[in-house]
């Protein structure tokens, strides 16, 4: 095509151009008011000069930092020796320096010699892992497993496996809505919202006495529509590290069986509360037992410390084989837009580490390692707190709360200050992650409560 000299003269491009002007201040460029005679070749520096000046994105406003993800960031920020970031629920040795573990890093090894390939994995993800995920969580004895009764697949973590479910839930229900803790792990109402799926909340967290809100919760299931679904952690309730105890969870069930509800179980921390997966996982077992259809999202990012591979679960237990067929055609149609088709290298490594017994027992031994240091550095908290604090506070709440966290009871302007005052970085809603913490640094961190709990209001 010739380079044919032509002119700028659609009302569009004399505004933006005019636009262009004002913004410079001046003489520019980009001259308006008069039909510019150009080369085609310096029309489009022109626009590259537009394009520079008056972006596309002025109607896209700045996001407010992740009110978990963020305070890493800030942490990073932060030049001071003291900081200690207690923010994410990520494990650190008691040096406070990340963990992968012995049991991972000899699955690597394994699947180093073996030379796998990196094809695509199907739709639903690795068989292995998805048969040693499903045995996990339900027991691999099971009646739901050998009915085929379960629709497993694959998926990028624990968010991206409720993300998924979220979706099935629109696209499936879309009448119903999802029933969430107060308080829960934040980012479950932005997957929610980003699903279309409405959502309300049940009283779970009763400030006065630090503990369960039975009553509460049980009364705001019950006044749910019909039908709705209940988004329940299955255990170590993040963030306030408070489960219902057997008898409750047995009444839990009753009244979501009672009222038609679905269960929807999130399991980010098999392992972690108790140090046993089998006793970590008894809430969901019960309501399969029950014989009723669940959810369950799966996550490897605690348990294993697999954090960045993305390797997680969702399972649907439904009536019967078929259709629990029905149901994985559906999660995988979802899936095949969104991502295509999990990654490899994660799935393989807990498919390994299940699939052999001896791995396996390590991996539960380096799990308990890793719960035992959390215990003890939560005791550790509480009694320089009760040695520290004279004012006749009680923190033992500290010592019944598990899982990687502790939910303080500061509130925003104290958990500021456990920043700004100390470096401690932590999520403003008064929680912090034990898993960040180390038996040097406890007596630090009860000052830094004290100050906050006392002289900040
Ligand atoms: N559920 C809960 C309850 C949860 O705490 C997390 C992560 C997840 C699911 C998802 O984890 P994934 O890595 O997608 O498998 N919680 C920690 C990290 C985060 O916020 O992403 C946290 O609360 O610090």
């Amino acid at each position: 095509m010739a380079s044919a000299a032509f002119t700028v003269s659609s009302p569009a491009a004399s505004a933006v151009a005019a636009r262009s002007k004002v913004l410079r201040g001046g003489k520019g460029e980009a001259r308006t008011g008069c039909r510019v005679g150009i080369t085609r070749k310096n029309f489009s520096r022109v626009m590259m000069a537009v394009a520079v000046d008056i972006s596309r994105f002025e109607g896209v406003p700045m996001a407010p930092p992740d009110p978990i993800l963020g305070v890493s960031e800030a942490f990073r920020a932060d030049k001071n020796d003291l900081k200690l970031n207690l923010g994410v629920g990520a494990y650190r040795t008691e040096e406070l320096q990340p963990y992968v573990l012995n049991v991972v890093k000899k699955a690597e090894n394994l699947m180093l010699e073996k030379g796998e390939n990196k094809e695509y994995l199907p739709i639903e993800g690795l068989a292995a892992f998805n048969k040693a995920t499903a045995e996990l969580l339900f027991g691999a004895d099971n009646p739901v497993i050998k009915q085929g009764r379960v629709a497993t697949l694959q998926s990028l973590s624990g968010t991206g496996s409720l993300r998924l479910a979220a979706a099935f839930i629109q696209r499936y229900f879309p009448e119903a809505k999802v029933l969430i803790s107060s308080p829960t792990w934040g980012n479950h109402k932005n997957i929610f919202n980003d699903a279309r799926v409405p959502w309300s909340e049940y009283r779970y967290y009763d400030p006065k006495t630090v503990g369960l809100d039975f009553e509460g919760m049980i009364a705001d299931i019950q006044a749910a529509p019909d039908g709705s679904f209940v988004l329940l952690h299955g255990c170590a309730h993040n963030p306030t590290g408070i489960d219902p105890t057997p008898e409750q969870w047995e009444k839990i069930a009753d009244v979501i069986q009672e009222k038609k509800h679905m269960p929807f179980f999130d399991v980010a921390y098999q392992g972690f509360a108790s140090g046993s997966l089998d006793e970590d996982a008894s809430s969901v077992r019960l309501f399969v037992e029950r014989g009723l259809e669940v959810f369950v999202a799966q996550s490897y990012s605690k348990n294993l410390g697999l954090y960045a591979e993305r390797i997680g679960a969702i399972n649907v237990v439904c009536s019967a084989p078929e259709v629990a067929n029905r149901v994985k055609s559906q999660l995988k149609r979802l899936a095949r837009p969104m991502y295509s088709n999990p990654p490899i290298h994660g799935a393989r490594i807990v498919a390994n580490v299940v699939g052999d017994p001896a791995m396996f027992g390590e991996w539960k031994q380096e799990m308990e390692e890793m719960a035992g240091r959390i215990k003890n550095v939560r005791q550790k908290l509480y009694d320089s707190l009760s040695a520290k604090d004279k004012s006749g506070k009680d923190w033992s709440f500290i010592l019944r709360q598990i899982g990687m966290f502790s939910y303080t009871g500061l509130n925003k302007t104290q958990s500021d200050n456990m920043t700004d005052k100390w470096h401690i970085y932590m999520t403003k809603d008064g929680r912090i992650s034990l898993a960040g913490l180390s038996l040097a640094k406890c007596e630090y961190l009860a000052d830094a409560i004290i100050d906050s709990f006392h002289n900040v209001s």
